[in-house]
């Protein structure tokens, strides 16, 4: 596997030198400042290039930009009303633009108003460090008594309904808040609104969309660009539902094994893969990952590896994000299944045998905490995932 590393450009407050020391040998990074539907111009990519080239004494990094995460698709796009028509034109000229610039694998995702989604970015451990955690009677209690979605009664079972009407009790105007703008963090420009009002706008969109309505609008858009994509020689990676389920009465249509499968079956071709990210399926006890990999595999053109601890095993559940090698995911078995996918892939003469890996999110450790990066994308409890997994990996690899 190559290592690559999510590099937010030159807000994160992790720098591409502690990129480059952690061992990473490539780099992960999008254009976040661009609004969604806009063009992504030479100028611009070609800056971000250059800014990965470097490190922060401006001596060359020997990093490159590997992967794009993501070329975001645009509500417009996703509920096909609006400007959708010109925003595709726009996302066509991006991908003209990045394959121009050596780009090749492009991750985005297809879920509605929300990216992935926790109640709490910086839940106390018990070793004293903080991990990113969802906890689905606060997510009820936001949705039923903050949010007041009219529907939101007939989405949750009795007894969650009532816990959450306790959980919201002992709320203040401090922890409410709070948790609002935790379930709203995604990532930087991922939203432009926060506020309740136009979260309720944003949902009332989707009004009228179901998952099959919603999948023959993905199905659309990708009859639109992967043929380009093939032309191109760009390999297009779709990250999972996070949390993989539906959430405030939204469909979700990348949440398990059939769903990517009629997917991928539906535009078959080596262009339209899967960003196989074990923390966002492992949410779901019914997700068999290894398995995954092995029937999925031709078509993985990304990986993200972090483990989850499920708490109550139920789905939709609650769970928090565990250190790498511990929680409920095999991630050796996972790594074992990527290794024969290369090995099976490099037998096939495929020049994409290997595949990009990045340690996803971390746990904030030592002095993780007070550099306060973004939620999930701390140094030091990446560069601890990136070690484990590459012992792993190294592992298996001697065995
Ligand atoms: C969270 C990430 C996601 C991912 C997008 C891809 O940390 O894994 O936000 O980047 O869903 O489009």
């Amino acid at each position: 596997m190559r290592h690559v590393w999510r590099w937010f450009g030159p807000i994160d407050k992790v720098t591409i030198s502690d990129a480059r020391q952690a061992g990473a040998e490539g780099i992960v990074s999008a254009l976040h400042h661009i609004p969604y539907g806009a063009v992504w111009t030479p100028e611009e990519i070609e800056k971000r290039c250059q800014e990965i080239a470097r490190m922060d004494d401006g001596t060359p990094s020997t990093l490159t930009w590997d992967v794009v995460e993501s070329l975001p698709v645009s509500e417009d796009i996703k509920t096909q009303t609006g400007n959708w028509k010109e925003h595709i034109d726009n996302y066509r000229l991006s991908m003209n633009n990045l394959a121009a610039a050596g780009l090749r694998v492009i991750c985005y995702n297809f879920m509605p108003v929300l990216d992935w989604t926790r109640t709490d970015l910086r839940w106390k451990t018990a070793h004293g460090g903080t991990t990113m955690r969802y906890d689905l009677i606060d997510f009820a209690a936001f949705d039923l008594f903050i949010l007041r979605r009219p529907q939101a009664f007939s989405d949750y079972p009795a007894a969650v309904i009532d816990a959450a009407g306790r959980r919201a009790k002992t709320f203040d105007d401090a922890t409410a808040a709070r948790l609002v703008a935790n379930i709203r963090a995604g990532l930087p420009g991922a939203t432009e609104a926060t506020d309740l009002e136009s979260m309720r706008r944003e949902l009332a969109d989707y009004a009228d969309i179901d998952a099959d309505t919603l999948r023959g609008h993905f199905i659309d858009f990708l009859s639109e660009i992967v043929p380009l994509a093939e032309q191109l020689g760009l390999r297009f990676c779709c990250h999972p539902d996070d949390p993989p389920w539906p959430m405030l009465g939204l469909p979700r249509i990348t949440s398990t094994e059939d769903d990517y499968v009629r997917l991928l079956t539906a535009v078959d071709s080596p262009a339209n893969g899967i960003t196989f990210c074990t923390g966002a399926l492992g949410a779901r006890a019914d997700n068999d990952l290894p398995g995954m990999v092995k029937r999925l595999g031709p078509k993985i053109h990304f990986a993200h590896l972090r483990s989850v601890r499920r708490e109550d095993g139920t789905i939709p559940g609650s769970f928090h994000e565990d250190e790498h090698l511990a929680g409920d995911i095999d991630l050796p078995a996972v790594v074992t299944a990527l290794l024969d996918e290369e090995a099976r892939r490099a037998r096939e003469g495929r020049g994409d045998a290997v595949i990009p890996m990045r340690p996803d999110h971390g746990q904030d450790i030592l002095t993780d905490t007070a550099r306060n990066a973004q939620p999930g994308y701390p140094a030091i409890g990446r560069l601890k995932g990136l070690a484990e997994l590459k012992g792993v990996e190294r592992g298996l690899k001697s065995k």
